[in-house]
């Protein structure tokens, strides 16, 4: 039902620190060909300080911990992928089909694997409209159900910022910002929302200890870390287009897990490619901390003391 990939299985028995990674970015986030090259880009990325990266996805039905190349090429390019939140596991290993995991999945493969830590762009969350259409991402859910500190850029701005905010507040997930007093809102590296600051690894990796370990709380904990400032686009303005996004998203009838894709490409669209950009450098600015809090955590649990 799991399958490691020879590297990762060798980091377990060996004690390197691990990072997972979804794919979900990967199959819908971006477009062919940016997504296999930042997919390899944020692999090797943790490979060069000394972690390892373990994306995650269903091939062929198994659940698979750590992708080969191939695989990667696959959740790349195929039209054959499903958009796999944690909901849709039982299906996909039954009918032996591709799944590319959420932020949701991922956290729960992730969980089921002993891993700690996980590198992401946004998390998913209360949506606008919400009112409407009742879509709150399982992300939520399964971030509160599995304890890894999960390293974003914050939630998607296409969300309802405040009402994501109340939602982490009801579900009692403890979101911590890295060397910032402000929510960063994935495209722009500030907002008006206070969140909880650090300014170091060392200290994240006791705030785990802390909580998984000494307080015996399980579940994720957010760490929120800004865009750099020199890749932002003001949220002003990225507001605007979700605006207009949101018309022609009502217009053409797109609901369910087709909302996000479509406004992450529709923004594309409109930016001329800016917010690609973006987006890829916040993903790797994530996998270099998320590296770093893995390995701080492995020193300060002493659980993965051989190696280091
Ligand atoms: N952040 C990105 N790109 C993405 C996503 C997040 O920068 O593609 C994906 C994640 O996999 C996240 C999912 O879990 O969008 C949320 O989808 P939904 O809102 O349908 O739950
Ligand atoms: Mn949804």
């Amino acid at each position: 039902m799991i399958e490691y990939s020879k590297e990762v299985a060798n980091a377990f028995e060996v004690g390197i620190p691990i990072v997972a990674l979804e794919s979900t970015i990967i199959s819908f986030g971006m477009p062919y060909p940016q997504n296999l090259a930042v997919a390899k880009q944020i692999e090797s990325t943790i490979r060069s300080l000394g972690a390892v990266p373990a994306t995650i996805a269903v091939i062929n039905g198994k659940i698979k911990i750590g992708l080969q190349e191939e695989e990667l090429l696959t959740l790349a390019t195929s039209k054959n992928i499903i958009k796999a939140s944690t909901k849709d596991l039982p299906y996909l290993l039954a009918t032996q089909k591709n799944g590319a995991t959420t932020v949701a999945s991922t956290a729960y493969c992730a969980q089921m694997a002993n891993i700690r830590v996980f590198a992401t762009g946004g998390i998913g969350g209360v949506h606008r409209g919400v009112n409407e259409t009742f879509d709150v991402s399982a992300d939520l859910l399964e971030i509160k159900n599995n304890s890894l500190a999960v390293v974003c850029a914050g939630m998607k701005s296409i969300l309802d910022i405040e009402k994501t905010i109340e939602r982490l507040e009801t579900l009692s997930i403890l979101a911590i910002g890295y060397k910032c007093d402000t929510w960063p809102l994935f495209y722009s590296s500030d907002s008006n929302y206070h969140i909880l600051r650090t300014n170091s690894t060392v200290e994240i990796a006791k705030i785990m200890d802390y909580k998984w370990n000494k307080l015996d709380q399980p579940g994720g904990i957010i760490i929120a870390n800004p865009i750099e400032k020199n890749q932002e686009i003001s949220y002003t303005l990225i507001d605007k287009y979700i605006r207009e996004i949101a018309k022609q998203a009502a217009e053409k009838k797109i609901s369910g897990k087709k909302i996000t894709p479509f406004f992450l490409q529709e923004i594309v669209n409109k930016t001329q490619g800016k917010s690609l950009k973006a987006n890829i450098s916040l993903v790797l600015n994530n996998a270099k901390l998320a590296a770093e809090i893995a390995k701080q955590y492995a020193i300060t649990k002493n659980h993965f003391a051989k190696k280091i």
